[in-house]
């Protein structure tokens, strides 16, 4: 069975609550919820986390190599700016989508670089919580596709 890891970063939490002219007005809470449905209808392994310290995150990268077989990854602002989520998505050898809710490219010059993308499969931007659905779809034919990428134990 498929197993993918939904990981968003920082502030994340606060969706719903601020600014719902770019980030939407589902919650958090409201986005798993619909991506869960989703992994239900496809027989996917869904887990998710969220976490505002890039310590955590790396974390979760690191244990998700011994389940996942993927991830689909919104590191917020971290994105333009760590290399140390770089190097932990190199390290873990996982297929990973980044995702925005926004269209980044849009927004201010601080946002159009990611330190992120190179190392990535692909990137979802602009389509607010569906940016993640699309990923989910995508991770999901990349995994079909490459089946060597896959987690030895799923
Ligand atoms: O568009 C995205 O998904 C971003 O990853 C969101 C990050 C931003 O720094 C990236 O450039 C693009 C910011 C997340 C902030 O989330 C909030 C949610 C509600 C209220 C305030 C902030």
């Amino acid at each position: 069975m498929t197993a993918i890891l939904v990981l968003h970063g920082p502030n994340l939490n606060l969706l719903g609550k601020r600014e719902p002219s770019i980030y939407g007005s589902l919650t958090l809470d409201e986005i798993n919820a619909r991506l869960m449905e989703y992994a239900q209808r496809e027989g996917l392994v869904l887990r998710t986390f969220q976490s505002n310290h890039e310590g955590a995150l790396i974390d979760s990268l690191h244990e998700a190599m011994s389940w996942a077989d993927g991830v689909v990854f919104n590191p917020g602002a971290y994105t333009h700016t760590s290399y140390a989520l770089r190097d932990a998505i190199v390290a873990s050898g996982l297929p990973v989508v980044e995702v925005h809710l926004s269209n980044v490219y849009a927004r201010e010059e601080f946002r159009h670089r990611s330190m992120l993308a190179p190392v990535c499969i692909g990137q979802v931007a602009g389509f607010g919580w569906r940016s993640y659905l699309v990923a989910l779809y995508a991770l999901q034919g990349y995994l079909t596709e490459h089946p060597g990428h896959r987690h030895p134990q799923t």
